[in-house]
């Protein structure tokens, strides 16, 4: 009897046991089933708000003008214009960016210059018809008065704040404003646009308004945050660029350039593309001078800058990775614009790009730089590096 029939007791015992297990494991699925819903739910209610919500805030038309566009989605365009007689200042078209706010901007419609004037003369003349003569009472306590507000808060025109006292009388201004040359009851708009020289006020535009003034940035800037000065839109990583998927977007001051990357095409050497801007010289057959003494490779920068930079100034820096023979060379090979670059070593494997002459943008210049390497006189290798320059509009 070495084979022993277990008890039905045994049996029932057992399959207890094995229905205990599947029980547990079972809970276990289940529970682990509940939270996997309970994540996937929450991950497609958030999504859903993300696409709801992917939207800038409504933009508002300017005084005296209109907006065009009702889609305020990201990479999305509203246009602006302004009704006859008034001029845009700012942008005329704003782009929603993926931070969810616009770009660039909010423009204005300020009257045509010869309007401006009519307006301030006639709103000038209303006021003195309006305002009482200066009093010259000799009561003891201090009175005020001030003229009627027929001025709008937008008026150049404001009444002044007069105090009389034992027959003195002092007047004041809003800020912004000054008592006018001619009339203490009048304080007219300071412009502060004119008050300072071009540029040192404000960057770029500067708007005067009654009682302040106003900056504004040409297009492809914001505005900077203390109102004065404009930051370049990087277009580039903002996704408001149309560069082709074979294209490189290129941010620069101002814009932005898709720039395509293309080996030579050369009768006695070929090249092959051995990393997004960089192109290599494929092997030469054993002999072929020709082939030999085409540059080994060609590398593709290119740089933003903005108007009128100083010079001289290092732009750029070429440096050699490993000397096989005993002299390296640097100089300029060529390109667009060549008179205002210079090619200088600066150290035993580094050559230097300078600028030489101030730029004048917009423009764009290129200038080669190569680096030949040599073994007792014999060319073991020549590398050419193309640098693509970018000059903005602005000098900012
Ligand atoms: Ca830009």
């Amino acid at each position: 009897d070495k084979w022993k029939c277990p008890s039905t007791q045994d049996l029932l015992n057992l399959l207890r046991q094995v229905e205990k297990v599947l029980a547990v494991h079972e809970a276990s699925y289940q529970q682990g089933l509940r939270s996997l819903r309970k994540k996937m739910s929450a991950l497609h209610n958030s999504t859903a708000a993300i696409f709801k919500t992917a939207s800038c805030p409504k933009p508002e038309p300017p005084a005296h003008g209109r907006r065009l566009g009702r889609v305020f989605g990201v990479g999305h365009e509203v246009h602006f214009m302004c009704r006859p007689g008034f001029d845009l200042i700012g942008p005329r078209t704003r782009v929603c960016l993926e931070a969810l706010r616009w770009s660039g901007q909010q423009p204005m419609c300020r009257r045509e210059s010869w309007s401006w004037t009519t307006v301030v003369l006639i709103s000038r003349a209303d006021l003195r018809a309006a305002s009482p003569s200066p009093s010259s009472s000799s009561s003891p306590s201090p009175s005020s008065s001030s003229s009627p507000t027929s001025s709008s808060p937008s008026s150049s025109v404001r009444p002044s704040h007069c105090t009389h006292f034992l027959g003195s009388t002092r007047c004041t201004c809003d800020v912004g404003f000054t008592i006018s040359g001619l009339d203490n009851n009048i304080c007219t708009d300071i412009d502060e646009c004119r008050l300072f020289p071009p540029g040192r006020l404000c960057v770029h535009q500067c708007v005067n308004t009654p009682g302040s003034f106003h900056c504004f940035c040409p297009a492809g800037y914001d505005l900077s945050r203390e109102g004065r000065s404009c930051t370049d839109i990087n277009e580039c990583e903002n996704r408001m660029h149309d560069c082709t998927a074979e294209q490189a977007c290129v941010n620069t001051f101002g814009g932005f350039q898709c720039v395509t990357v293309a080996c030579p095409h050369m009768s006695n050497a070929t090249y092959i593309r051995t990393s997004p801007a960089r192109c290599e010289r494929n092997p030469c057959m054993l002999g072929d001078k020709a082939c030999t003494q085409a540059p080994n490779s060609i590398s593709f920068h290119f740089l933003s800058v903005v108007s009128n930079m100083s010079a001289p100034r290092v732009l750029f820096r070429v440096s050699a990775a490993r000397v096989l023979g005993d002299t390296l060379r640097f100089g300029l090979a060529g390109g667009r614009g060549r008179g205002h670059f210079s090619v200088q070593r600066s150290g035993r494997r580094t050559g230097t790009l300078l600028l030489v002459t101030p730029i004048r943008g917009p423009a764009t210049l290129e200038a080669e730089v190569e680096m030949s390497e040599l073994e007792r006189h014999n060319l073991l290798g020549r590398y050419l590096t193309k640098v693509t320059l970018f000059v903005s509009p602005y000098q900012f």
